[in-house]
């Protein structure tokens, strides 16, 4: 079965990669992707120098799920930037997520690696366990200003990592600002942040920054990511590449954020409980099921939700 795809310009072998966050921060994860079967090699959101992340335990995963929050753990930009000759030589697409504190940190932490040429920046507009600093994608003056800015910085494909919306008047308003910043492609969701998971033996909560709030992911999301996958893709008219990430197990779930309008789609929970096997599942279990649907490629279901 043919699952390479085009996304915003770029050919990749799968329309599987790691979601940022997963497995991806060091030099043995980022080459463990580069010789695993994902379609590309996703950064860790980097800031310009290096982050240690808050204290454990601060991941969790569960029947259903898994909570994070993991405070931007990161090598730092100018680390990152000197690793990608050695992660081109897998000969796949390398995606750098970029992130900072501030616009400054943001900026610098682009400049540096932009000055490498990754194949793709992707914009992390939603982090949402940093303590006192609210998700930029929540905002959309912020999100404007902040791309605005980033534009006349990065100059390879650009995209934008998104929060989950819940109310259509948020996507609207979000798409409007993506059109006007000329984004390249559109990454959703990130995790639903803020979510809190007790243990009622220990009568405690699971992770331990932020009194236990932190960002949920794994298959309890996945029908808030298909809906914003979907949202997003109707608001561009289908135009805009859209990478689906949120509740990826099976490969069942791979063709549903396909019929909503996912070009490619990332994996995160899943990766993290099984590790870079993953992908060969995956892509397996999606074969069967685009052979049995009469798919010829994953491109070929792109979109294709019927409603009823
Ligand atoms: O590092 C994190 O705590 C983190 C980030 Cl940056 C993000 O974008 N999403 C998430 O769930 N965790």
């Amino acid at each position: 079965m043919d699952l390479s795809v085009e996304f915003a310009g770029v050919r990749l072998a799968s329309c599987l990669m790691n979601a940022a966050g997963a497995l991806c921060v060091t030099r043995d994860e980022l080459e463990a992707l580069g010789r695993a079967r994902s379609g590309a090699i996703v950064t860790k959101s980097m800031t310009p120098a290096l982050r240690r992340g808050n204290p454990d335990p601060r991941y969790h995963s569960f029947p259903g799920g898994s909570i994070n929050s993991m405070g931007l753990p990161n090598l730092g930009a100018p680390a990152y930037a000197a690793l990608l000759p050695d992660l081109r030589r897998f000969g796949k697409p390398v995606i750098a997520s970029v992130a900072g504190l501030s616009t400054a940190e943001f900026l610098e932490a682009a400049r540096a690696i932009t000055a490498v040429r990754p194949d793709l920046v992707e914009v992390n507009l939603s982090c949402p366990n940093i303590p006192g600093k609210p998700q930029i994608g929540y905002d959309v003056q912020a999100s404007r200003a902040l791309l605005r800015q980033l534009r006349e910085v990065v100059t390879v494909p650009m995209g934008v990592k998104l929060p989950p919306y819940f109310d259509p008047v948020h996507q609207d308003a979000t798409a409007a600002m993506l059109r006007e910043a000329g984004v390249a492609f559109v990454s959703v969701i990130n995790s639903v942040g803020n979510g809190l998971v007790v243990d009622p033996e220990r009568e405690c909560a699971v992770i331990k920054p932020k009194g236990g709030f932190g960002g949920l992911g794994g298959a309890m999301i996945k029908p808030v990511a298909l809906a914003n996958v979907r949202a997003f893709w109707k608001l561009f008219g289908g135009r805009m590449p859209i990478l689906g990430t949120g509740g990826v197990v099976s490969g069942a779930d791979v063709f549903e954020h396909g019929l909503c309008g996912a070009s490619a789609v990332q994996v995160g929970t899943a990766l993290m409980d099984e590790g870079v096997g993953v992908f060969e599942r995956l892509e397996r279990e999606l074969g069967e099921i685009l052979a049995r649907k009469g798919y010829r490629s994953f491109e070929d279901c792109r979109g294709k939700l019927r409603e009823l």
